[in-house]
């Protein structure tokens, strides 16, 4: 099996987003350990991610934290992303943070909470539209660890009373997507834990409110791509944060733990529309690298997300409908798993040279001395954190 030009040019205007704390220094709440070279400012992060870019032309786009990201002059910055060829993404915004966020943020009970939490999404929509985003991500750490300790349904109310008022505040061209969760920080209940509580809360908003769909943010087991499928159906899928988890919310490398599961997304993806033209699904990565190369974690990644995309282009659809319509269980299986073996990477790396891309991305940008660089001129100051 080979990919077909139909499917070279479909992946040709594939873009993934990466985000800005992928780069800073993370780790458990045992330790964070340190790499040399690591930012020390929001344009240092934004240079690494333009080394990603630069070595897959898969990357074009760079995620900011509001306010982990915080500068002057947003619309300085953007001028600087575009002198590496880069655009400034998707704006996350930070209700987890401020102490008084405690017992919650938009669905806090106290009305003086809430107006701090809305002020602060309001805000973060003045940043998009200097920096030219169209899109306001909102993940939210509320919820409570005790049966009892909080009103449940009520928090559903004022939740969507703080969400109408984000809303409003939206540029035409802007969106807000709504990220689930289904536990951490809170243990007992979260205010958006599922995609369904986050497909109605979007729902009751209009068109440019949309799910944000974590792949890491699921209890283990659960059939992610049957909820990619009906999001999709339902013409409310906004965007992914893509990771990968063995146990957790572990924000490994994409396709690490589970290639397989990213297969069969993709797959969804492709067959529900997400792939094309006018596509409103934005790919994105949330990532976090504890003890890997934080550039070639970035890499691996969004190299990771076009291989499985390739390999779902290359499932036989006439033939798989054609298995699933005459009940053939084995047959159906068979052409589903076929594209899914299928070994994509000369392929792809082939393609990459005739596009003037390296064919090997990792190898390129270890072969650029651009770590070195950063090791040496990187002293001083502070390294950037999963959070700074
Ligand atoms: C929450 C989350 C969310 C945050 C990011 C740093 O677990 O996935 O997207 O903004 O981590
Ligand atoms: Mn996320
Ligand atoms: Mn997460």
């Amino acid at each position: 099996m080979t990919i077909s030009t139909e499917a070279l040019e479909i992946l040709a205007r594939q873009e993934i987003e990466v985000p800005s704390w992928a780069y800073g220094n993370s780790g458990t709440r045992f330790k964070v350990f340190s790499t040399p070279g690591t930012p020390r400012t929001v344009q240092e992060k934004i240079s690494d991610a333009a080394q990603v870019h630069k070595h897959t032309g898969l990357a074009p786009t760079v995620a900011l934290h509001y306010p982990w990201d915080k500068v002057d002059d947003f619309g300085e910055l953007r001028s600087f992303a575009e002198g590496l060829g880069m655009k400034l993404g998707t704006i996350n915004s930070n209700t987890f943070q401020d102490d008084a966020y405690k017992f919650g943020s938009l669905t806090h009970s106290d009305p003086a909470v809430r107006r701090m939490a809305i002020d602060h999404h309001l805000q973060c929509v003045d940043v998009m539209d200097a920096t030219g985003s169209r899109d306001l991500k909102i993940w939210l750490a509320d919820g409570s660890n005790y049966p009892g300790q909080a009103d449940i349904r009520t928090r559903q109310d004022l939740l969507h009373e703080s969400l109408v008022e984000i809303y409003d505040r939206l540029g035409d061209d802007q969106r807000m997507v709504l990220e689930y969760k289904f536990f951490e920080p809170a243990f007992y209940h979260m205010d958006v834990p599922d995609w369904g509580t986050s497909y109605v809360q979007v729902a009751a908003l209009g068109d440019r409110a949309m799910v944000c769909l974590d792949t890491g943010h699921h209890a283990p087991g659960t059939n992610i791509e049957f909820i990619v499928a009906q999001l999709l159906r339902l013409g409310k899928l906004g965007s992914f944060d893509f990771n990968s988890r063995f146990y957790a919310d572990d924000d490994l490398i994409v396709g690490a733990a589970d290639p397989f599961q990213l297969f069969r997304i993709m797959y969804e993806v492709v067959v529900g529309g997400g792939m094309a033209d006018d596509t409103p699904v934005a790919f994105m990565l949330d990532q976090c690298h504890n003890v890997e190369d934080k550039i070639i974690g970035q890499i691996r990644s969004v190299l990771n997300v076009q291989e499985m995309s390739a390999r779902a282009l290359l499932v036989d659809r006439n033939a798989l409908h054609q298995a699933q319509r005459a009940g053939d269980v084995m047959g159906a299986n068979g052409i589903f798993m076929d594209a899914f073996y299928t070994d994509v990477r000369a392929d792809l790396a082939q393609w990459r040279e005739s596009r003037g891309l390296p064919a090997d991305p990792i190898a390129a940008y270890v072969a650029s001395g651009y770590r070195e660089h950063i090791e040496a001129d990187r002293v001083g100051g502070n390294q950037a954190s999963w959070g700074a």
